[in-house]
């Protein structure tokens, strides 16, 4: 096989002088870079880039073929992330056209490309105006926060806004271009099961080949274990059984080590040249248990046999300008979820497909993924071009990530089951079919078909499927919104008993200094214009102002506000996740809203778009911790309450003392506590009618 990476291209665009640029690349982060246009994230800056991109933005390029890539039978070109209506040009050929971001594109080159020099020109529509010409034949509904119409294009709906994202929908290259030329054959993938028995492991793997395999291949089969144990062996048909004796077991982050084996497979042939790929696995089993119980059925990641209570958060894209977004920059979030006891992260559905290298981190720091396929918050209308162009896109990610450790489970979309039963939005018998149709047809049998060992599910929230009560408390999973949204207290989370609570949140501000990144020092006031600007829901700066109103002494100074909010979404989410980590077993996870930023503003992220600690992440640290000690107030009763989620017992002790508002100690008690593993239980209660309430009335302030 021969391979030519083509890198570095000449961006050129209506207005503004050509620029030199290499891949990753896009319009508004090149013109930003070369000093064209003013920081998109700096105070209102973003409003006036709504427009670009309105013309065409190209991207062309010379590239060399020699004589060894021309005698190849396959010459094709393959682009890993073309952001998003690209005409693709090669010695001014028209040779293909890509309309979604989410797919790798493969176009055949033969003939079209000759010995010596090429040009590669790839023209990019401007998105918006594409979307408004489909919306105006069949209109589809898409959440409001966006512009309009994002239901009719495959590239990432936050790019149109979002209630924590401006409107910046870019263009470009965002992921490698190559060249590739083979032979009659070519390795292209592996499918790898695994059988878990008692002492050892057989791995089931099963080669997927591009072309005719002649006569003479043989398949040969590398397996490194951690520890650099190897395992050969060969065959004629590419399948393989490989057994793996005193296998080493990958687990979540928290329950052991996250062990990797490389897995390697290549295709020989005697008149052809040897292709390999090589997969990184874990070896465990991974589940979904949705046994029926006396509260409903559950929903709980089983990972090599041990239910696990799942904590994280809804991780979205890294940035609004995809070059930005580098492996070592997704390596310091992991790292920080991780630092926060995370095991789990959703991936929302409103974005794009993370990169291999995220994939990759993930498998090496045991967070269990949860992956939503591309949809949020929109009505398909499967139109026959768009259910080919989602068919191929749902088989290249399945394709592309389906050996990763970390994949905890598939889901067809965020929140339109949810949706179409209680929002207000346009639905009828047509936009149900196309939903049945998509989520519950083709997506499961895509999955079936090719990841068949990950367990699909088909929205967030649901029960699973059917338009059955999607976001009920009792089943599956939930995304519970009465606090923030509807102003509810952070009291009520404990009317909740959720099985899987996979969204909820509370905002504040970013830390001051990225305040004062896109404030540049100005409107630095929590209603200021500016400020007004970086939030993007609705009325939700009054919120900030009242919960933390209700809950502390105003603030004074800017400042100090901006702090005061933060402690307050630390403690809601702490009061939510207290409360479900009691009820180990009923409840089995609990993944607030949002992990991180993609650009700076006041959201409900915990970590801001500079990857600053809100306080909330260091409350995750200690909310999220294996063995966990907790005190709530329940009504009358405050309830102190231990958790051990490890797979080894514990035994330990603790001293509650009850003080008053001076900190004078009213009672005091010392308990010896034993917990089983991965286990939650009660160890003390005390009414508080029955504390003299000159204790509890006093106030103390200092001030
Ligand atoms: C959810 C998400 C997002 C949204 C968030 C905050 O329901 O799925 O669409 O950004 O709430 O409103």
């Amino acid at each position: 096989m021969k391979k030519i990476v083509i890198n570095d291209f000449t961006m050129s665009y209506k207005g503004y002088p050509d620029c030199k640029v290499g891949i990753p690349c896009s319009l508004l982060n090149t013109l930003y870079q070369n000093g064209y246009i003013d920081d998109p994230y700096y105070q209102k800056n973003a409003e006036a880039l709504i427009k670009i991109p309105e013309h065409e933005c190209v991207f062309s390029t010379d590239f060399t073929v020699d004589k060894n890539f021309l005698s190849h039978s396959n010459q094709v070109l393959v682009c890993y992330g073309l952001d998003t209506l690209c005409h693709v040009y090669v010695n001014g050929e028209l040779i293909g056209y890509a309309d979604n971001m989410h797919r790798t594109w493969k176009f055949d080159v033969k003939g079209k490309v000759r010995e010596g020099e090429n040009t590669l020109r790839l023209c990019f529509d401007p998105p918006y105006e594409y979307m408004q010409r489909l919306q105006k034949r069949h209109y589809a509904w898409g959440d409001t926060h966006a512009l309009d119409g994002i239901a009719q294009i495959r590239k990432a709906s936050y790019m149109f806004g979002w209630d924590w994202g401006p409107k910046l929908p870019d263009t470009g290259i965002f992921r490698g271009v190559e060249a590739l030329a083979y032979g009659e054959a070519r390795l292209d993938n592996l499918l790898i099961r695994q059988e878990h028995r008692d002492k050892f492991v057989i791995l089931n793997i099963s080669t997927e080949v591009e072309g005719n395999v002649s006569y003479s291949c043989e398949y040969r089969l590398t397996v490194v274990s951690p520890t650099g144990k190897k395992i050969c062996a060969s065959s004629r048909d590419g399948r393989f059984s490989a057994v793996i004796d005193d296998p080493l077991l990958w687990w979540p982050n928290g329950y052991g080590e996250q062990y990797l084996y490389t897995v390697s497979v290549t295709l020989e042939g005697e008149d052809s040249e040897a292709s390999t790929v090589t997969k990184t696995i874990g070896l465990r089993q991974l589940e979904v248990s949705r046994e029926r119980d006396e509260w409903g059925r559950e929903f709980c990641f089983i990972v090599n046999g041990k239910k696990i209570f799942a904590m994280g958060a809804d991780y979205i894209p890294e940035d609004n300008l995809l070059p930005r977004i580098t492996a070592e920059r997704s390596e310091r979030l992991i790292r920080d979820c991780v630092r926060a006891n995370f095991n789990c992260l959703r991936i929302w559905g409103g974005g794009f497909y993370p990169s291999d290298e995220f994939y990759d981190l993930c498998d090496r720091y045991g967070i269990i993924l949860w992956q939503d396929f591309m949809f949020a918050c929109l009505n398909v209308y499967l139109r026959e071009e768009f259910e080919k162009n989602v068919t191929e896109e749902v088989k290249d990610v399945l394709l592309r990530i389906r050996h990763h450790a970390c994949l905890g489970l598939i889901c067809g979309n965020n929140e339109m089951e949810m949706a179409f039963m209680e929002w207000k939005i346009p639905k009828d018998e047509l936009v149900k079919a196309d939903y049945l149709r998509l989520y519950e047809h083709i997506m499961p049998d895509l999955c079936e078909r090719y990841a068949p060992d990950i367990f699909y599910w088909p929205s967030s929230p649901s029960c699973g499927g059917g338009f059955e009560t999607p976001n009920s408390d009792n089943d599956g999973d939930t995304h519970y919104w009465e606090v923030w949204l509807r102003n509810a207290p952070l009291e009520a989370y404990h009317e909740h008993y959720f099985r899987f609570c996979s969204e909820f949140g509370f905002e504040a501000f970013p830390s001051p200094k990225t305040v004062r990144y896109y404030t540049g020092g100005e409107g630095e006031n929590p209603l200021s214009d500016i400020i007004e600007y970086h939030q993007k829901r609705e009325t939700a700066s009054v919120k900030l102002v009242t919960y933390a109103a209700d809950r502390h002494l105003y603030a004074r100074g800017f400042d100090n506000f901006i702090y005061t909010t933060q402690i307050v979404q630390g403690e809601a989410i702490a009061y939510a996740i207290e409360h479900m980590r009691r009820f180990r077993g009923r409840c089995m996870g609990a993944i607030y809203w949002q992990l991180n930023d993609c650009w700076p503003g006041q959201t409900w992220s915990s970590l801001d778009y500079f990857g600053r600690w809100k306080a909330l992440h260091y409350f995750a640290k200690r909310f999220f911790v294996r063995r966990a000690l907790f005190a709530q107030q329940y009504g009358d009763r405050v309830v102190v309450f231990a958790s051990n989620e490890t797979l080894e017992p514990f035994k330990g002790s603790c001293t509650v003392k009850i003080k008053d508002n001076a900190f004078r100690v009213y009672s005091e008690k010392r308990i010896e506590f034993s917990l089983d593993p991965l286990s939650s239980r009660d160890l003390y209660a005390v009414s508080v009618s029955d504390i003299p309430s000159d204790k509890i009335n006093e106030r103390y302030i200092e001030y």
